[in-house]
């Protein structure tokens, strides 16, 4: 098979992890014989200091004509420290997602039995969980309209949905559902926002069309806590964009880090595929990084974008070999034992 793969490291840890996601498919189609190409190109901190723009025109150019694309992460602690800067990395991810029209993003929640012990939630809660995520990215109050009084003491974030933009999403959370064990969860907040009425009363109507479906709504804060109490109850969660970054970096302590979770980003064009996990500059560049996430992101490429199911098989059981053979990054090792053999980024990105 012939792709071409646009690779985008962005900012901190970006680059770190990538490196060993690009690797994986480069081994792959080493393996397999597929011809994968590659490209490179900027967005978020690194690209607002080489251009001024955290997404340069000739990144979309690129992005628009690739097949695939693996991204790393965007964000720098100068932003957070300063709010008052206008020009930001995590502008350069959000437009991205608007132009490619990349609407829904799937986030598994793929827990390993060797991270069992790496969460703190007890082993026998977790035991069996599989879930599957479907964020909305493309709409919610990171699209809708910002405000700030003259005088800064007041701000706004408008939290705007169309109806369009839940059905399309929930047609894909619907389709997987089928394909999974036919259960879904609509995630919102319809006791106290319109958004999210207009949110259920859609998912209501759509659910009509999959009776094989089991469809039940919750309200996000009862979602937050039961996904830590009974995580196994949950198969196909749909939610809003907001709701989902917040539950999903919630639910990787699930699977022992949010080194672990790896996401894909679907629409109407190319796919994109990332760790949920964000620059990290705490640990860039000390080799800490955990690359499994990216591994994972490249492994879902295969699998979404390229329909090439066992090599993305083979690319997941690699990650679960190392991990039975106790090899573990610092963020999945557990403290209080000395049975793992502790590795860093470019030695577990080796190795896997
Ligand atoms: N790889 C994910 C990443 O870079 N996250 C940083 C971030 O700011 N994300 C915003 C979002 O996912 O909505």
């Amino acid at each position: 098979m012939k792709k071409h793969i646009l690779v985008i490291p962005g900012d901190g840890i970006g680059p770190e992890v990538t490196q060993w996601g690009k690797a994986a498919l480069e081994h792959i189609a080493a393996t397999y014989d597929h011809d994968f190409t590659f490209d490179e190109a900027l967005m978020g901190h690194v690209a607002i200091e080489a251009t001024g723009n955290p997404l340069p025109d000739e990144t979309l150019e690129k992005a628009k004509k690739s097949d695939a694309i693996l991204f790393g992460a965007v964000g720098h602690a100068k932003y957070d420290n300063d709010p008052s800067l206008k020009v930001r990395p995590e502008q350069g991810l959000l437009k991205i997602r608007k132009e490619l029209g990349l609407y829904a993003n799937l986030r598994p929640i793929l827990l390993f039995d060797e991270l069992l012990h790496a969460s703190s939630i007890k082993p026998a809660i977790l035991k069996g969980t599989d879930i599957l995520f479907f964020r909305e990215l493309t709409g919610d109050v990171y699209f809708g309209e910002k405000t700030r009084s003259e005088d800064r003491t007041t701000a706004s974030d408008l939290m705007i949905y169309h109806k369009y933009e839940v059905e399309r999403i929930a047609h894909k959370a619907y389709a997987a559902a089928r394909q999974r064990r036919g259960k879904l969860c609509s995630v919102d907040k319809a006791n106290v926002l319109e958004s999210s009425r207009l949110w259920r009363e859609t998912v209501q109507e759509i659910a009509k069309q999959y009776p094989d479906v089991e469809t039940t709504h919750m309200f996000i804060d009862n979602a937050a806590m039961q996904l830590i109490k009974d995580p196994k109850q949950f198969d196909v969660v749909l939610t809003a964009n907001l709701f989902g970054d917040i539950l999903t970096d919630e639910a990787s302590q699930i699977a022992g880090s949010m080194g672990m979770l790896a996401s894909a980003s679907v629409g109407d064009g190319t796919g994109f595929f990332e760790p949920i996990h964000g620059s990290a500059h705490d640990i860039t560049g000390k080799d800490l990084a955990n690359p499994l996430a990216s591994i994972l992101s490249a492994a879902l490429m295969l699998e979404i974008s390229f329909g090439l199911k066992e090599e993305a098989k083979t690319l997941v059981d690699a990650v679960d070999r190392v991990l039975k053979e106790g090899f573990r990054t610092n963020d999945i090792a557990d403290s209080t034992t000395n049975r793992y053999k502790v590795l860093g980024t470019q030695e577990m990105g080796k190795l896997v």
